[in-house]
């Protein structure tokens, strides 16, 4: 990982990564299931073209019985429609000082989609796992150099992880066929995982009988300090709150202007580790908070609830700031832990507005 120096611009390497892998605005907060179109799209590598007809997705490996499904067979299987809150292990990299050369996220890598597929358990219990069997290798199409070595994008997840009823083989988005940079024709669901656990463009199933120790597992998408320490997998996302920036924006810099009065501020928070409990808002930079009113909406323990709060706007500058806990106890930090990759920043959401 490179790192940028002190006050050191993005790069034009950087601008299009983000060009390529774009976020939520945050407006698109208003919706409850994001519009397809409006969901983060992150691509380590480029959108593979996948034949649907020829499609074959492969379940083998330490198991008893190998098998392969078209996308007809998988469709005809027992189905699931789940709402599920997907974000970025690298939301929040490009405010961490200094900053890791990757992805350049502010705090928009997230959305929330209606996936439907067929639960993944069912499938390994049919392929009947070996006794050894330890891990659960998912290998998309997609291929690219990475730490100067050639590899498709592989993730695993063991046993346990990948027998939770929720876990799905996904072929469906809101409704329709997955878009191409959602990874059509098929994907992997893991509800409540950061995102690079929901591998795309899935082809093969694999079952291992040692943990995966592919670039993507064992050295990306790990807490570290230095590169030469192993550090943590990464896995749910801990809570994070946002808000729908208030008022009107000025163009180019995206300040915000709004008048004085009554002024609903509202947004949504997400956790992986369980329910909302509560929501704060800060009117006064982060000196006083008052609780937000948390609407679980959507209903399902893997998709985020909506929050609002009436504020009356004074005249000046204010910085608005909200914060989530969920229910295992984990809350938002105000300042950022920063690691080497540039991931889980969860710090709060920092809203600066001019009100007339
Ligand atoms: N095959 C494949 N799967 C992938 C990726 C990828 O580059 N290739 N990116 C992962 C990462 S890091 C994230 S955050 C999510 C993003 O999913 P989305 O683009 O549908 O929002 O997909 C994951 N699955
Ligand atoms: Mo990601």
């Amino acid at each position: 990982v490179t790192l940028a120096g002190p006050g050191e611009g993005i790069s034009r390497e950087e601008l299009q990564l983000a060009a390529r892998n774009h976020g939520l605005p945050l407006e698109a907060l208003r919706h409850p299931i994001t519009p397809t179109g409006l969901h983060y799209v992150l691509l380590h590598y480029d959108i593979p073209a996948v034949d649907a007809a020829a499609f074959r997705l492969s379940v083998g490996g330490c198991v008893q019985r190998e098998f392969s499904l078209s996308l007809d067979e998988l469709r005809a299987r027992p189905a699931v429609e789940l709402a599920v809150t997907m974000e970025c292990a690298g939301n929040g990299r490009a405010l961490l000082e200094p900053r890791p050369i990757s992805q350049p996220w502010l705090q928009e890598a997230v959305g929330t989609a209606r996936w439907r597929g067929t639960p993944l358990r069912a499938l390994l219990k049919e392929a009947a796992l070996e006794d050894g069997a330890v891990e659960i290798l998912f290998a998309g199409v997609d291929r690219g150099v990475e730490n100067e070595a050639e590899q498709r994008f592989e993730r695993s997840l063991s046993v346990f992880e990948a027998m939770r009823p929720d876990v799905l083989v996904a072929y469906e988005m809101n409704g329709d066929p997955l878009p191409p940079q959602h990874g059509f024709p098929v994907r992997l669901i893991v509800p409540g995982w950061y995102g690079m656990a929901s591998v795309k463009w899935l082809t093969e199933i694999t079952v291992l009988d040692r943990p995966f120790d592919g670039y993507q597992q064992a050295h990306a998408y790990r807490l570290r300090q230095a590169e030469e320490e192993e550090g943590t997998p990464l896995a749910r996302m801990p809570p994070r709150a946002l808000m729908v920036p208030p008022g009107i924006p000025e163009f180019p810099s995206r300040q915000r202007i709004l008048e004085a009065g009554t002024c609903l501020l509202e947004g949504r928070a997400w956790s992986g580790h369980g329910a909302i409990e509560w929501v704060e808002v800060s009117a006064d930079g982060g000196r006083s908070w008052a609780a937000a009113e948390v609407d679980h909406d959507l209903n399902s323990p893997w998709a985020w609830s909506a929050w609002g709060l009436e504020w009356d706007a004074s005249p000046g500058e204010h910085e608005l700031m909200c914060r989530a806990r969920d229910e295992a106890g984990n809350e938002q930090p105000l300042e950022p832990d920063w690691n080497l990759g540039g991931y889980a920043n969860n710090a709060v959401q920092r809203v600066p507005v001019t009100v007339r």
